[in-house]
């Protein structure tokens, strides 16, 4: 955290300290793609996940997320989660479905509920970090957003994330 303190201005630290400028978002036709975000990838493991706040879709007709990619991974999947007692399992979805005025949460502390699995990551996701990812929608098309490495302030949610 540390480290990347000095690289940002002052103004923009102050903000974010006191809970302002700490999110992004990005629109694509009538979809607005709020805050995604990645939690730092764990030491000595190939693989990652990205996150929103949620994926808004303010249309009358429904969208789907089709696929994802980033240089940062090999390959990008739609994932679904359960909680399944104490433990999270997930798996490959064809597509995410976001129904006309709906709001869909990609959030990682949600116990049901979907995320992209980065796959073969050629570098470990740091905190602070940030890269884009380009996401194929089949109505809005394709949206390039950044993400940004985060550490959650629930750390430990994801410790029985199972991948
Ligand atoms: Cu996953």
């Amino acid at each position: 955290m540390f480290r990347m303190l000095k690289h940002i201005p002052m103004a923009v630290l102050a903000m974010a300290l006191c809970g302002g400028a700490t999110a992004h978002d990005f629109k694509a036709g009538d979809l607005r793609i709020d805050h995604p975000y990645a939690t730092p990838s764990r030491p000595g493991l190939k693989t990652g996940a990205v996150y929103f706040r949620g994926i808004k879709n303010n249309g009358e007709q429904g969208d789907r997320l089709l696929s994802a990619r980033t240089p940062r991974a090999g390959k990008v999947e739609i994932h679904r989660m359960r909680t399944d007692g104490e433990v999270r399992r997930m798996r490959p979805v064809p597509a995410l479905e976001l129904p006309p005025k709906s709001d869909m949460p990609l959030r990682h502390s949600s116990h049901d509920g979907h995320h992209l699995m980065l796959l073969d990551l050629q570098q470990p996701l740091k905190d602070g970090e940030r890269f884009p990812i380009t996401l194929t929608f089949e109505r809005a098309g394709e949206r390039e957003v950044m993400v940004w490495v985060q550490t959650p302030r629930s750390a430990g949610a994801d410790k029985a994330h199972k991948h």
